[in-house]
């Protein structure tokens, strides 16, 4: 069925037999292309049904559906114009995987991040008013995405302003791990009713035939349904907040979904179609396993074993850690939005239950917890994705920083992380913690120091934050880790002609980049390179810098983040303000500019950040100027 569908009218011809077909035949493509390329896999296949009934009832070129997250698109894509693209999915300059304007006028908003699609359908849906359109507008968002606060805000705004919108729950009962938190119970609540729109609204049409009485009848009818609602369903959330709630309705069966979502297209004011879906359905490895298969590598669909053996990674080492510190010392606790097998803290949560918190998609509300645990004298670790910690970004100024308050902001999947793109990727952490003041800001080269950075965070009594990458270390080896001491960087190697200072995973890159400039001979004579692990981006170890700059005059700087206000611009700026004279320094960032999808590998090539480029770009760049001091 699958070959014969490339668009929304495609899937508009067919029957209901049919368009079930489809949907086994694009649960199969999804997972052909997902154990192939990686990406999320358990919320795609959870969505198969949903996503054909929408374009089987709407006009997606004009009535916009506003996807939450976006990481459940595939089969949006795969029916709009992009089948044979999705072989691409994920890779460099090929299909994003999650909704991109630039990629179809049915993806009509860009998400990558949770909570955000009620917002900005209510933005659409006051906009069309505003113009005079008729257009219909969605969103589609998930339980998970449901506790985060964004979300809870627009819903207060949309129930209260009466505005022409429909809000899609995807109620699968997850969110990456089970979800959790008083939403999830109150949806759990409403899961058991049955559907009640069924009849109410056959006999809405009935009653509406009749003429005079038709009209304040039916008002009648729904407000004694709606009392009678209030007894059945305790708490009738939607509802009271201004919302027509219907549902639930089974996610997987086709017919009852267009039916509801036909319904949905003739209210007036906001509506809340409740879904119940299954998290991988027609997947069973995925079914048992909706946590693993929410997001993947490639495997192999017979076993659902990875294909990459799983080596030790950044946030294994530090959530071993932790544990190893919180045995020791009972004050720490650890705090998580929803992330707790990404961020490493699954052993914590077994060992440490009471002191663990899984509070929700909800980075503003982890970061506020955690600053009034710290006030009253615990120890609470939050660790975040970079791109995520975006969202809390005021609670570390007007929460933490201001008061000063001791706690581990370790941001996890710090700099590039590759495939999930421009949304996903934390290049701007540096950036924007490097303007806050009362910060202290470090990053490790490697696994050991990782762990020798969080027993010293945990020990400072001062706010800090930890970035460290997505995955694993550098195949480089360092011999040694000095004492992590407050505002001191480490000497990695004397030199006299060239200074390398980064921080964090490019240390590494550092080192090798040295060991190439040194085999270089510039008229006979050798090279020697100074490398400085900064260790601290704030405060910047300026007297280590300074007396290695004074010395060697030409200076490179490497780091995994904007070339904005980072390690790069701290360095300028220290040359500046102690009127260093004389110096040749070359920055080595990412762009000003959103980076986009591919692998890790591949984006530091093209954006010249890798090992063999800085080396060649720093031998023409330096060549004339190296000579002269040479020969000096
Ligand atoms: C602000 C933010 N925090 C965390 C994430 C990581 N994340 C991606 S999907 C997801 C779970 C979403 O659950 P739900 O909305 O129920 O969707 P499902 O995958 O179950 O369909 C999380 C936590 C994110 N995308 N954005």
């Amino acid at each position: 069925m699958l070959e014969k569908v490339n668009s929304s009218s495609d899937v508009k011809k067919l029957s209901i037999e049919e368009k079930k077909e489809l949907a086994e035949d694009l649960r199969k493509y999804i997972l052909e292309i997902v154990s192939k390329n990686g990406g999320h896999l358990a919320s795609n296949l959870g969505v198969v049904e949903l996503t054909i009934a929408l374009h089987s009832v709407f006009d997606l070129e004009k009535d916009k559906l506003v996807w939450d997250v976006g990481h459940q698109t595939y089969v949006h894509k795969i029916l709009t114009g992009r089948k044979e693209q999705m072989k691409t999915l994920r890779k460099l300059d090929g299909l994003a995987g999650f909704p991109k304007t630039n990629e179809s006028v049915t993806d009509c908003f860009n998400t990558g991040h949770s909570s955000t699609s009620i917002s900005a359908a209510l933005g659409m849906a006051r906009a069309r008013d505003i113009e005079g359109k008729d257009n219909c507008v969605m969103a589609v968002i998930g339980d998970g995405a449901l506790t985060g606060g964004m979300a809870l805000e627009a819903l207060n705004d949309a129930g209260y302003s009466q505005t022409r919108l429909t809000v899609i729950l995807n109620d699968n009962e997850m969110s990456i791990s089970k979800n959790i938190g008083g939403v999830s119970m109150l949806l759990s609540k409403l899961r058991t009713k049955k559907s009640y729109t069924k009849s109410s609204d056959t006999l809405k049409k009935h009653i509406l035939k009749i003429p005079i009485v038709g009209k304040p009848f039916v008002r009648l009818v729904q407000k004694v349904k709606r009392s009678i609602k209030q007894l059945v369903i305790p708490k009738m959330f939607f509802e009271d907040i201004g919302f027509r709630y219907l549902g639930p309705v089974d996610g997987h069966n086709e017919e009852e979904l267009e039916r509801m979502l036909r319904i949905t297209k003739e209210l007036e004011g906001p509506v809340l179609l409740h879904v119940i879906t299954k998290k991988g359905k027609g997947y069973k490895i995925a079914e048992e396993n909706p946590d693993k298969f929410h997001a993947t590598g490639p495997f192999d669909i017979e076993t659902g074993k990875s294909k990459k053996e799983k080596s030790k990674d950044y946030s294994k080492v530090f959530g071993d850690k932790l544990v190893d510190l919180a045995q020791r010392n009972d004050k720490i606790v650890a705090v998580t939005a929803s992330m707790k097998d990404g961020t490493g803290l699954t052993r914590f949560a077994k060992e440490f239950p009471d002191r663990f918190f899984d509070i929700g998609i909800a980075e503003q509300h982890a970061v506020g917890l955690a600053a009034g645990m710290a006030k009253e004298g615990v120890i609470p670790v939050v660790p975040i994705y970079s791109s995520f910690y975006q969202r809390a970004y005021d609670q570390v100024i007007h929460d933490i920083a201001i008061q000063k308050l001791p706690v581990i902001m370790c941001v996890d999947r710090a700099g590039c992380v590759g495939a999930d793109g421009e949304t996903h990727q934390g290049l701007l952490d540096m950036a924007f913690f490097r303007l806050v003041p009362n910060l202290n800001i470090i990053a490790p080269k490697d696994f050991r120091e990782l762990e020798e950075m969080l027993e010293f965070a945990v020990n400072l009594k001062k706010p800090v934050v930890i970035r460290y990458p997505r995955g694993g270390e550098d195949k480089y080896r360092f011999e040694s880790c000095k004492q992590v001491k407050e505002g001191k960087a480490e000497i990695l190697q004397e030199g006299k002609d060239l200074t390398i200072i980064a921080i964090g995973k490019t240390v590494a890159r550092a080192m090798k980049v040295a060991e190439e400039i040194e085999k270089n001979e510039f008229e006979d004579n050798q090279l020697s390179v100074q490398v400085i692990n900064a260790r601290f981006l704030k405060p910047l170890d300026i007297e280590t810098i300074k007396e290695s700059i004074t010395k060697t005059k030409n200076v490179i700087t490497i780091e995994d983040g904007t070339i904005i206000n980072g390690l790069g611009t701290a360095v300028k700026e220290l040359i500046v303000d102690e009127k260093l004279e004389n110096i040749n320094l070359k920055t080595y960032a990412y762009p000003d500019k959103f980076i986009e999808h591919g692998s890790v590998d591949e984006l530091e090539k093209r954006y010249k950040l890798d090992e063999e480029t800085i080396v060649k770009d720093f031998l023409n760049y330096y060549k004339q100027d190296i000579a002269k001091a040479l020969q000096k």
